[in-house]
């Protein structure tokens, strides 16, 4: 026979699993931000560790930009070679694979000064 003790519990792992997946936890350029210097990396960093499987960038009229290969390692923090950006505003569209095996995505929007 089941115990309340036991329900109870039961009903805590299943809050874990709904609320504890991968979240981006910060970002550099932060999101919203506006960065004097065209950044040369972009740094995402994870509340877990993760696979990335799909990472963009992109300016405000859609023109991709190259970025160099996706690191393969499931890590926490990546920090991703850009290249040389105009003034102007970007975003950073990633996806990745959480170690709850959840896909979790999102994106990182900022702008880059005129001089
Ligand atoms: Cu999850």
């Amino acid at each position: 026979m089941l115990s309340k003790q036991f329900i109870v519990f039961g009903l805590a792992l299943i809050s874990v699993a709904a609320y504890g997946h991968t979240r981006l936890t910060s970002s550099l350029p932060a999101d919203q931000a506006t960065v004097a210097a065209a950044p040369e990396q972009i740094e995402l960093v994870f509340s877990t560790e993760v696979t990335l499987t799909a990472l963009s960038l992109h300016d405000a009229n859609g023109t991709a930009y190259a970025l160099g290969a996706m690191p393969t390692a499931a890590k926490r923090d990546f920090a991703i070679p850009v290249p040389k950006l105009a003034a102007g505003s970007y975003s950073v569209a990633w996806r990745a694979v959480g170690a709850d095996t959840h896909v979790v995505s999102g994106e990182v929007h900022f702008s880059v000064a005129a001089p």
